[in-house]
């Protein structure tokens, strides 16, 4: 095992994983912007290194000052949580380089899976259903127009370094394909340095279903049933929920076989997830695969009762899966993401200090956040400030605490999106189950 652990991260996902850090009794360095030093991860944590000004790039995104506070700390481990490093190959492979083991994927796996392309194709040769379209990339305007000519509009073009919604470009009249596809490679030529776009028939209101998994370096993946998280806004997911109300228990069983051969296509090591789209025919295609531990990976915990960061960290010491499996899920769980945004302004930033802070609990409720009154939101990360995660034996439940939870929660000082999940709750079609990807759009 381990004997120190750095968390290339800040916020609540920081203090999440020093939690579970402590929980298996290692020592852990925590890392901070100049716009972090009040951050309680800072003083969780055994030992904290400042490794400069605020800005992501100066801070958190950089590699060299990482891997010198890990080097003068002595941590022999590097865990990058989610977003900033975490699925950054280069990253992977300088930690290796640098004798670190880095808590995630090695750089081969991140690569293959951050072309959305080729870990397309690689899915598929797997058996994973895909959705229909181009084989790979189009590598031009004709041949673009070849494949088009084969398929059904509407068609959703693709970029290849694309991914979480960048990129995209539906097309519903032939008329319109040549110019949406030259704007589409235009705009991943200037955002991702890379125009490789690829075609696939355009599934309406689909709703977005991802699997859980977890590989060890023995060549074992398992996977931990599924979260729904269709309720989403310009592609930031908002409230997630384990299990999805729209997935039987023969689904499941199929979309968890589908995951897992997904996973093991690559010889997938750590926590992973598989994102399927799920049409109205409960009809499900791959769509990418996130090589790190996600923001809403507590509803996984609470219905499986296993503790995912420690999964993590075991599987990359080299430890093997549990030799009988984990637990089935069981109950409901629902997380809702209280951001510091105006719902009522266009979900506009509300950073600032927060004057008043009380935090629900009870049975089946729990908060992941690092905040606290007094505490300033810094401007220059994102938004979100805390995660209520209610769990009940039905989704009922799960709702009525939820709901309960919400009420209880007293944030003041700065604007959240605790006023959207209450209405959101007492939602008829949201009670229903009955929702997609589309729901908020037209959510009054
Ligand atoms: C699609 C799609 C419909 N058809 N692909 C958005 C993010 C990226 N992961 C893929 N996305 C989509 N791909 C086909 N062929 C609809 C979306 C999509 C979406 C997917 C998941 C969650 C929210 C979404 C919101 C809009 C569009």
């Amino acid at each position: 095992m381990f004997s120190k652990i750095l968390i290339a991260n800040r916020g609540e996902i920081a203090l999440r994983i020093i939690r579970t850090c402590k929980v298996m009794g290692i020592p852990t360095v925590a890392v901070y912007s100049m716009a972090d030093e009040d951050s309680l991860h800072v003083r969780f944590a055994d030992e904290a290194v400042c490794i400069g000004p605020p800005a992501g790039r100066e801070s958190y995104l950089n590699i060299p000052r990482i891997i010198a506070a890990a080097e003068i700390t002595g941590a022999d481990a590097i865990h990058p949580g989610y977003g900033f490093l975490a699925e950054n190959a280069e990253f992977s492979e300088i930690c290796r380089e640098s004798g670190i083991k880095f808590i995630g994927p090695s750089p081969d796996m991140i690569n293959r899976m951050g072309n959305k392309s080729l870990a397309k194709s690689t899915v598929r040769e797997a058996e994973v259903p895909t959705v229909p379209g181009s084989d790979g990339v189009v590598k031009d305007l004709a041949h673009a127009q070849q494949v088009l000519e084969t398929m059904d509009v509407p068609v959703i073009i693709k970029a290849s370094a694309g991914g979480g919604g960048k990129g995209m470009r539906i097309v519903r009249d032939r008329a319109d394909f040549e110019k949406q596809f030259r704007m589409a490679k235009a705009e991943a030529e200037s955002a991702f340095n890379n125009g490789d776009l690829y075609i696939e028939k355009y599934i309406e209101k689909p709703r977005h279903v991802e699997l859980q998994v977890l590989g060890d370096q023995h060549g074992t993946v398992v996977h931990l049933g599924e979260r729904d998280c269709s309720i989403q806004r310009r592609h930031q997911k908002l409230i997630e929920e384990s299990p999805s109300p729209a997935v039987s228990p023969e689904l499941r069983q199929r979309m968890g076989d589908a995951a897992v051969s997904a996973a093991k296509s690559i010889r997938y090591e750590g926590a992973g997830t598989i994102e399927f789209l799920l049409d109205a025919n409960n009809d499900f295609y791959f769509m990418e695969m996130n090589t790190r531990i996600q923001v809403e990976h507590p509803v996984t915990e609470a219905v499986t009762g296993v503790d995912l960061i420690r999964e993590q960290i075991r599987a990359a010491a080299g430890e093997k899966l549990p030799e009988n499996g984990f637990p089935l899920p069981e109950g409901h769980a629902i997380e809702c993401r209280i951001n510091a945004e105006d719902p009522a302004h266009d979900f506009r930033p509300s950073p600032g200090r927060i004057e008043t802070w009380h935090q629900p609990s009870g049975l089946g409720v729990r908060v992941d956040s690092h905040a606290y009154q007094g505490y300033m939101i810094p401007p220059y990360y994102d938004s979100m400030i805390a995660k209520l995660i209610a769990y009940g034996a039905t989704r009922d439940e799960a709702i009525d605490r939820m709901q309960q939870a919400l009420e209880e929660f007293v944030i003041e000082g700065v604007a959240t999106t605790i006023p959207f999940h209450k209405r959101v709750m007492r939602h008829t079609k949201f009670r229903e189950g009955d929702f997609d990807t589309h729901f908020l759009e037209t959510f009054e």
